[in-house]
């Protein structure tokens, strides 16, 4: 699982591109001898209480139309994204992630940018409309071929590929025929196009994610109106939404396992609302375990235990979604191993002596944020977030499946991008990984979000998350300093 990085210093000044390589590139570079030292000598006390697990999985993320661009090539469908940011207004400075980092060309450069970090796994995603132009019926081949060209080249440098089959571009066509995910219809298609998928790259891809935060593609976009579709539906619509969103998901599992024989491990990536204990006493605990399990009501719990809580549907009352017994038991086909994006403690909670047995406590006025204006600082989360979904579900296993940071990234002069805030976020979010890990929650992998700066959604190109800089003129891609102290992990399987 592990790649082993042999570049020379020439192979990585042509991967970071020669003119803006500064002394983050070079410290890279000079790690690479210090594999086989490390390797043969003895790990020091130090180094074995700061050891993650054995064979642990450090992989990156990034989403289609995040970073592929190519959007009008080789028969790509249009998706809602496509139309939504080219409402004007809609997206910061109006951009569009036609060109992103036009990963659909450079994925091979990609993908060693990934080996020169020690990363073991890439998280991408599908584009449904590039795989089915019209969302279902005739496949499109030459979609796919972009998929099997990206998984060879992975696998030919030792990294596992990790594929989520849904983050966020619905084709379009289904959106003005059904209402996107307001009919089912959009489920049963998910389920055919997933099956589909799975069926011509499962040879060569063992680990799935069905769909990527139901939160967002549900209640962000339906209902709050901030991502596309961009609508502000009624309470009854949007609790429907949610519900043929986690009936897509049983139904693209059932499908997907339908057509393959081979061993595949499929789960969901999704971003749970984390209670987190303020004040960690067993009370506290225990009312932030309840806090979550009804935070998370219409999607996680739903998928985990295959009914909905009395106190989500009581609150829905008449708005409550249509469903049927059978939905729920397909919506909670166990899983391999549950995926989860954690960026924050969503809620802080304390013990309370009423009927839901917690109280939830806003954050002060003055508590620090990244560059995001939503992303509250609370490493405590990647301890709580696992350790929640454990003590609640006991999942075999379970992925972080997203975590990082924006920032504004300024190069200096020198070319330099000394990221200090990003290596700040991971060491303080990993030391509480690591405590997850170390009491044995069975955490096996980490993706961090992103490997380069891509198209931040309705935040546009105006907020970076990757390890690596993208010069969106150029689209030269440069090594900041949090790539460095990733790869300094990822490499010894230590905390730093
Ligand atoms: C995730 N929140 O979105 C998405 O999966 C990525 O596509 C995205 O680029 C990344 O995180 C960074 O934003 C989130 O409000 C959107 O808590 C909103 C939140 C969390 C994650």
């Amino acid at each position: 699982m592990e790649s082993k990085n042999k570049n020379s210093r020439r192979d990585f000044l042509k991967i970071g591109g020669s003119a803006a390589i500064g002394l983050p590139a070079m410290q890279l570079i000079g790690c690479n001898n210090q594999v086989t030292a490390l390797e043969k000598k003895e790990l020091s006390q130090n180094d074995s209480i700061r050891k993650f697990p054995d064979n642990f999985i450090w992989g990156t993320a990034t989403a289609a139309y995040q970073v592929e661009g190519a959007v009008n090539e080789d028969g790509r469908g249009v998706s809602i994204w496509d139309t939504y940011s080219k409402i004007p207004g809609k997206i910061k400075n109006n951009d569009t992630g036609d060109v992103a980092c036009d990963m659909y060309h450079r994925y091979k450069e990609d993908v060693q940018l990934m080996k020169s970090i020690h990363a073991g796994a890439y998280r991408f995603s599908v584009s449904w409309p590039r795989v089915f132009s019209n969302a279902t019926g005739t496949p499109n081949p030459k979609g796919l071929d972009f998929y099997n060209r990206l998984i060879d080249e992975l696998l030919a440098n030792g990294i596992t590929p990790y594929a989520t089959l849904y983050h966020w571009d619905l084709p379009q066509i289904l959106q003005d025929k059904y209402g996107g995910w307001q009919s089912k219809e959009t489920s049963k298609a998910f389920a055919e196009y997933a099956a589909y998928v799975t069926e011509k790259i499962s040879d060569r891809v063992k680990h799935y994610f069905t769909l990527n935060e139901f939160y967002s593609f549900t209640d962000l976009s339906y209902g709050l109106g901030q991502l596309a579709p961009g609508l502000k539906l009624p309470q009854k619509a949007v609790a429907q939404v949610r519900h043929n969103a986690v009936l897509a998901h049983g139904m693209g599992l059932q499908a997907m396992r339908q057509v393959t024989k081979s061993t595949l491990e499929i789960g969901v990536a999704e971003n749970i609302v984390t209670a987190v204990p303020i004040i960690e006493t067993q009370e506290n605990i225990e009312a932030a375990k309840k806090a979550t399990r009804e935070l998370n009501a219409g999607l996680l719990t739903v998928m985990m235990e295959g009914k909905y809580t009395d106190n989500y549907l009581n609150s829905l009352g008449p708005d409550a979604p249509d469903f049927t017994e059978e939905e729920l038991k397909l919506i909670a086909e166990p899983l391999d191993f549950v995926g989860i994006n954690v960026y924050l403690a969503n809620k802080y909670v304390l013990a309370a002596n009423n009927e839901t047995g917690y109280e939830l406590i806003s954050h002060a006025k003055n508590h620090p944020t990244m560059a995001s204006p939503w992303h509250l600082v609370s490493p405590e989360c990647l301890y709580w977030a696992p350790r929640l979904v454990k003590e609640l579900w006991n999942p075999k296993e379970i992925y972080i499946t997203e975590n990082g940071c924006g920032a504004t990234d300024e190069l200096s002069d020198e070319g330099q991008i000394m990221d200090t805030d990003r290596v700040m976020f991971i060491k303080n979010y990993l030391t509480q990984l690591h405590r997850a890990t170390n009491e044995g929650i069975p955490v096996k992998g980490y993706f961090h979000w992103s490997l380069m700066d891509n198209f931040e959604w309705i935040f546009g190109y105006g907020i970076r998350f990757g390890l690596f800089y993208m010069d969106y003129k150029t689209l030269e891609r440069t090594p900041k300093l949090s790539p460095e102290y990733f790869k300094t992990i990822a490499r010894d399987n230590i905390l730093v």
